[in-house]
């Protein structure tokens, strides 16, 4: 299918009937297994092809290699005006950008928007970042001696994508990968390789006008589990950023570790909010429902789990009964549309079988979780959010499901609260509802929320690209984005200087 914003750039990676498995210099068709790839809105392929082969990615890889030696020699400032100029180029095609999201994640238009503008920021904070990119001086013990600390490029760098954010998160770590000097490769899911394909075309556009920038500055290779796991397994690559499940970032994990690269890793979330007596309820339901219903259910930072005071419980369901009978639901295209459907079957079928599991555990469904089949487009996987009131501990309640459910559960104090919110494997977002001062800030304390984002009177999605993005535990411990996350894209130099005529030895040694 002919997409706007290729034919707006002038791009050639997709045609009426095919795609490109391998984007930006040397791109060509793919010799690798086949894909076809249709939209979640309605089931129709928009692509079909063949993903990149091994031979195909290694040579992916030596490029990207040439291209960082070259990158890393340049002022990091001129890395940055690259950046800038990318978000510039995505600010002209937002609208078209956003449409390949809706077409191939079923966003929202207004999320989608939302991601592409997510793109666009880190454009700008990546290219301020470029003249920021700091180290320390550092008081020597040695008379004569200085000591400094300065950020090196690092090399070329494994980014791989999940379908949920399929722009968004390539920008976050290519964007400020890139002002740090280094080339990127980039294996978007295969569930939205258009979308990625329509990266490149922004990113080829900027290449354009800037010579002096390499044009292997970051690639695009079409792939499934098997090109995550070689450019996992490759030593060329120093660090493997990875944004995805619980399992995947496991197996990245180890395949890195076994060759002692570095690993970024932005897994599952399982993320909750406490609701306190004291809380604003008006607020804490838009909350509620933005955090728990937004992208169906399909952001890491998805509410999952509302522990919500026991003398407010049955107002709170009540009230999000209501609020859930509301939700337009369809088409993520069309005006208005607040839910659109789930990515494919597999993830319908996920929702049904926790659903399924949630009942035999004693919990109680409130609201949703069955299929919508009138008003929707046929051949998409569109649900009902699902509200289920359940234990804590229930077994179901401690696993993501990457779907529109939100499990209601009961705390009588605070501590309570507390234990219950940590007790889950996984710590990327939470959030807290109080009006109670010691309450809120109990919660951000070291004996508090365990979670990489701790929020007050905020919902737990959504987060600002300002701000260091990840979590603990088995989110995986990666930070993107903001504040100082782009030290995962350097390594550090310590450097000590002697300008003295002396060769004193550190810790008062006297050697001969
Ligand atoms: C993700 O779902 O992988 O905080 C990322 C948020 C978005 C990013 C989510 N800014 O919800």
């Amino acid at each position: 299918m002919t997409l706007a914003i290729f034919s707006q750039l002038g791009s050639g990676y997709t045609t009426d009937k095919t795609f490109m498995a391998v984007a930006g210099d040397g791109a060509m068709p793919g010799d690798g297994d086949p894909l076809i790839v249709s939209s979640p809105i309605d089931g129709k392929d928009l692509t079909r092809g063949k993903m990149a082969s091994e031979q195909q990615v290694n040579s992916v890889i030596l490029q990207a290699q040439h291209a960082f030696e070259r990158l890393r020699t340049l002022p990091a400032p001129v890395r940055g005006e690259f950046v800038r100029r990318i978000g510039e180029v995505a600010r002209e095609h937002k609208e078209a950008l956003a449409e390949v999201i809706s077409l191939e994640a079923g966003k929202i238009t207004q999320e989608a928007l939302g991601e592409v503008q997510e793109w666009i920021d880190i454009c700008d904070f990546a290219t301020g970042l470029s003249r920021q990119l700091y180290g320390l001086t550092i008081a020597s013990e040695r008379p004569g001696h200085r000591m400094m600390e300065q950020w090196h490029p690092l090399g070329p760098l494994a980014v791989i994508t999940a379908f949920n954010f399929p722009m968004a998160v390539w920008a976050w770590n290519a964007m400020l990968g890139i002002v740090c000097g280094n080339s990127i490769i980039w294996k978007p899911s295969e569930k939205t390789p258009l979308c990625a394909l329509a990266v490149q075309a922004v990113v080829d556009k900027v290449l354009d006008d800037m010579p002096e920038i390499p044009r292997s500055v970051s690639t695009v290779v079409i792939g499934d589990r098997d090109t995550g796991k070689q450019l996992s397994g490759d030593s060329r690559i120093p660090l493997v950023s990875a944004t995805g499940s619980i399992p995947m970032g496991k197996k990245v994990a180890q395949t890195v570790a076994a060759r002692l690269g570095r690993s970024l890793l932005e897994l599952g979330g399982n993320n909750a909010m406490i609701l306190a007596p004291s809380a604003d309820l008006d607020l804490a339901l838009r909350a509620i429902v933005f955090s728990a219903v937004g992208t169906a259910g399909q952001r890491c930072t998805t509410l999952r789990r509302l522990i919500c005071h026991r003398s407010l419980a049955d107002k709170v369901c009540h009230r999000l009964v209501k609020a859930y009978q509301t939700l337009p639901i369809g088409n993520p295209r069309d005006a208005g549309t607040l839910v659109g459907p789930l990515i494919d079957q597999q993830s319908f079928n996920a929702m049904q079988l926790a659903l399924g599991e949630a009942l035999r555990e004693g919990g109680q469904v409130l609201f949703g979780g069955d299929q919508v089949l009138h008003d929707v487009p046929a051949g998409g996987f569109y649900v009902r959010p699902a509200i289920v009131k359940i234990r804590h501990n229930a077994d179901i309640v401690h696993h993501e499901t990457f779907a529109p459910i939100l499990y209601v559960m009961e705390y009588d104090e605070m501590d309570e609260a507390i234990a219950i919110h940590n007790e889950v494997p996984q710590g990327l977002s939470s959030a807290i509802f109080t009006e109670n001062m010691r309450e809120a800030e109990r919660f951000l304390s070291p004996a508090g929320s365990d979670c990489g984002i701790a929020n007050v009177n905020i919902g737990t999605s959504g987060a600002e690209i300002g701000g260091a993005f990840g979590g603990e535990k088995e989110t995986g411990g990666g930070r993107e984005s903001g504040s100082d996350a782009w030290k995962n894209y350097m390594r550090r130099a310590t450097n000590t200087i002697n300008y003295g005529g002396e060769l004193p030895l550190a810790q008062g040694i006297e050697f001969g």
